[in-house]
């Protein structure tokens, strides 16, 4: 395979302006005949027209009505080249084959426990029929769907419902119109036996608009939280952005089988059921948390993406970055910190390593990260003015990530230096400040200095446009009102309208800068990168007291949090040190002293404590060492959660709300029980065992068994049958059921991991599965890296299976193998040995190939 790069980009040769497609569904095979009308891009030329294809049967083809010979044309594997097309517009009609009951990619048309459904982005509409399957050709479609009628009673495509009846056979059909233009990844068509839960919104020009969340009908009663966080996001994108819905009819459809969370295809959204469903009995309140920000996000991209779209795959971060960046509905720092946590858990180890690549093409956390600097940068009101801008130069245009900079510079007039270089560079900005107080001459200074690490590709950096919202605090601990700031030579105000500021965003863009604060009458302690307002690595002189300092007293929450981490990180390195040097393990009295603080603390919000009560993950700390050593330090964070255990119960047995208080206060419980379950006491023991029996929600239920499965013996043993034979009807928590069991630390874990495997409830073809079960293995740092090889040799078996099935899942497996080198010699022989052995097998899919080879390069 042939790497594509952004610069390779051409224009089309032809365009699209028609598209009539007919299904026949059938069980033994599908009949999918295309009506396109073709034009070319310069009038008069007539360069082969190639269309992709992949896996379909060509029956015929038509052109302006008649039938092409073979030798007018060429087929292979993946394109379909008619040679010498007339030159003007003309009609060119396919019909193919395909047989989506063998479809176990996932890509394309295929079946999921009975129902017909379809997913194309990126490239699976070649899949369906041969198409020019590129996000630059936006054309508008008329579907029809032909199909058993008491197998398939529901019909559903984009768009309008224009007609339906009844055929011969027991057969029906319906047609679907989208009047809106749109590339082929966002077409959609479902058919099956689905019930809905119906509700209609009424859009603020007055629009009622009919929502739709289709489902089996047992799981419809699940749908209510869904619909509810739908109501929400179409309600927040016309406060914010004033957008509102464009079609009387939004349909939302859950399927079982999915590879990706959900799509957001043209009025007929398709999600994966995990991230529909929900009921108190069975879904904890972070899985009604990801409803709620999925559901959004998907709706956002009506406009965000669907509206106007990627002119090619390089720009994907355009669309994912700022749908992403508004599925935040508003943030407050307890979702800031889970989306910087994630940040520091997936992204920056990526960016550190072989997969390391730029926010374009397809890094999405980082590109929701980019979109938030704009609005850093110019505020609320003046990003609004760049999306309204966007909007009007792009309605019904595949565009670039330079057409969305563009807009947000001319909105404003604003000069962004070089801030396009968030685009195109990889790897994470490392930021080291400097601090120093001079006390004659009442000034504060703060010397940065900036440095990207060398990534595949790209060894030499610019300095890039770095945002750091800073603030000051003095000696009480509040903050000083900012007056002005020397940056090059030239005095500048930092206050707007006379009115003081606490918190002002330094524009860092050199590779070396310093900025100084005057009117500064003590030494202060600064409070750096505000709301974490650019995603870099901060490094800085700041002493452990100044943090202990921040960690009490910052009015930037988000910062209070972070002082906290930094101290954890610190303290948890140092005892890996020991750890390794032998030395006996012991915990630094302050931190435990501001660790009760905190806990202690009535006026914090409950669910902020239970985050800042968490100890930063092992793969982040692993992240930070020369040689990550997964056994120490697992060894040590279980040895400070222990040191930690205090018994702190808020168990109350009211009604379960999704709610702010409510949630917050389980969310801290559940941190509390978490640390109780390690002591293995059986005190403790006892109490979580009868937190479990007792919870009657989801969520204290499951945090209650995540906390007894910490520990291997009978209780475990029994308290997991007895999870399973509860739950074993309902296949989202069954799947919980397996991810606790497969992220376990117990030693030797890979053989109960082995065993589920032929468990009556796993199925390696269902993708939700598999990644519980071996997404959630490679997730635990001691087993997956076992010292003897077991976890690498079960995860190298897994992936060539899982590869002739669903290519796409295969490769988002192996990809725990990309950052091999980070380990001690040993184990990269062994991890790379795997990786050999994979990319050693015939008939590999290209998805796998890619990962496995930029890992080995
Ligand atoms: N475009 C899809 C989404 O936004 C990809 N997962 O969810
Ligand atoms: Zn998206």
């Amino acid at each position: 395979p042939r790497e594509i790069f952004l610069k390779d980009y051409k224009m089309p040769d032809y365009y699209f302006d028609t598209v009539d497609l007919k299904f026949t569904l059938g069980e033994e095979k599908t009949i999918v005949s295309s009506k396109i009308a073709v034009y070319p891009r310069i009038e008069g030329s007539t360069p082969p027209l190639v269309l992709d294809g992949q896996d379909l049967s060509l029956v015929s083809i038509h052109l302006n009505g008649k039938a092409l010979k073979e030798e007018d044309y060429h087929l292979d594997a993946r394109h379909l080249t008619i040679q010498s097309p007339p030159s003007g517009k003309y009609d060119l009609e396919i019909v193919t084959d395909i047989c989506p009951q063998k479809n176990t990619s996932l890509e394309g048309l295929y079946k999921s426990s009975g129902n017909f459904c379809t997913q194309c982005e990126a490239e699976g509409f070649r899949k369906i029929t041969f198409f020019q399957d590129r996000p630059d050709i936006m054309a508008k479609y008329t579907v029809r769907i032909e199909a058993d009628k008491s197998l398939y009673p529901v019909l559903l495509s984009n768009g309008n419902l224009a007609e339906q009846g009844d055929l011969e056979d027991g057969r029906h059909y319906a047609v679907w119109e989208d009047p809106f233009k749109k590339p082929s990844y966002l077409f959609a068509l479902v058919a099956g036996q689905l019930q809905s839960r119906d509700d209609t919104f009424v859009t603020r020009s007055g629009r009622k608009v009919s929502l739709r969340i289709w489902t089996p009908a047992d799981d419809v009663p699940k749908t209510a939280h869904a619909m509810y966080s739908l109501k929400a996001a179409m309600k927040w994108d016309e406060d914010v952005f004033g957008l509102e819905y464009d079609l009387d009819l939004f349909n939302v459809v859950a399927v079982p089988d999915f590879n990706m969370g959900a799509m957001e295809n043209k009025s007929l959204n398709i999600f994966n059921s995990k991230l529909v469903l929900a009921s108190p009995e069975t879904a904890t309140d972070a899985d009604y948390a990801a409803i709620l920000g999925v559901i959004g996000h998907e709706y956002f991209h009506n406009w965000t993406g669907n509206r106007v779209t990627c002119r090619d795959w390089f720009q994907l971060s355009l669309k994912e970055g700022l749908t992403e960046f508004s599925s935040d509905m508003g943030s407050c720092t307890v979702k800031r910190i889970a989306d910087v946590s994630k940040l520091r858990n997936y992204q920056f180890p990526q960016d550190a390593g072989p997969m390391a690549h730029p926010v374009r093409p397809h890094s999405y956390i980082k590109g929701a990260e980019v979109v938030r600097m704009y609005k850093t940068l110019l505020g609320s009101q003046g990003f609004r003015k760049g999306m309204d801008l966007y909007f009007k130069r792009h309605d019904g245009q595949a565009v670039t990530c330079e057409d969305f900079f563009a807009a947000m510079r001319d909105a404003n007039d604003a000069d962004f230096a070089n801030f396009l270089l968030w685009y195109s560079q990889a790897g994470t900005p490392v930021v080291i400040v400097n601090t120093s107080y001079n006390p004659e001459a009442h000034t504060f200074s703060l010397k940065f200095s900036q440095d990207i690490p060398p990534t595949p590709g790209q060894s030499v950096k610019e300095p890039t446009f770095i945002p750091v919202a800073v603030g000051l605090l003095d000696s009480m601990g509040k903050d000083i009102p900012l007056s002005t700031v020397y940056h090059n030579g030239t005095m500048q105000s930092v206050s707007s309208n006379d009115q003081s500021v606490c918190t002002t965003v330094l524009r860092v863009t050199k590779k070396e800068e310093e900025f100084v604060f005057t009117d500064i009458f003590e030494r202060p302690v600064p409070s750096l990168l505000r709301g974490y307002s650019a995603p870099i690595r901060l490094e800085s002189d700041l002493t452990d007291s100044d943090l202990f300092f921040l960690l009490a007293n910052d009015s930037d929450e988000f910062n209070r949090w972070e002082a906290g981490q930094v101290l954890a990180r610190k303290l948890m390195l140092n005892l890996v040190d020991d750890l390794q040097r032998n030395k006996p393990l012991v915990l630094n009295s302050n931190f435990v002293q501001g660790f009760k603080r905190i806990l202690c603390d009535s006026s914090l919000d409950k669910e902020f404590v239970a985050k800042a009560i968490t100890l930063p993950g092992e793969g982040e700390i692993m992240d930070m060492m020369g040689v990550a050593d997964p056994d120490a330090v697992h060894t040590v964070r279980t040895f400070i959660r222990k040191q930690l255990a205090t018994v702190e119960n808020n168990r109350s047995s009211e009604e379960y709300v999704f709610n702010h208080s409510n949630l917050a206060r389980r969310a801290l419980k559940n941190v509390a029980l978490a640390y109780l379950g390690c002591l293995e006491e059986k005190e403790f023991t006892d109490l979580v065992l009868h937190e479990y029996k007792t919870a009657t929600n989801m969520t204290e239920q499951f945090a209650a068994l995540a906390a007894i499965a910490q520990n291997p013996g009978k209780t475990r043993d029994d308290v997991l049958d007895d999870f399973y034979g509860k739950w074993q009807h309902d296949f989202l928590v069954v799947n919980k059921w397996f991810a606790l069991q497969a992220m376990s630390d117990i030693p030797g874990n890979v053989e109960n991991v082995r065993k589920l495997l032929s468990h009556p409830a796993f199925d390696l073809r269902n993708p939700n599965k598999v990644y519980s079960l071996i997404g959630g293995f490679c997730g635990s740092p001691v087993n997956f890296h076992a010292k003897d090889g077991s976890g690498y040799k079960f995860l190298g078996e897994i992936v060539l299976q899982l590869d002739k099935l669903n290519p796409q899942v295969a490769s988002r497996m192996v990809s725990a193998f990309s950052r091999w080198r980070r380990y001690d010699e040993d184990r990269q022989k062994l991890a790379k040995a795997q990786l050999e052995r994979i990319m050693s097998t015939n008939g590999l899919s290209e998805n796998v190939f890619e990962i496995a080879s930029k890992s080995l390069a």
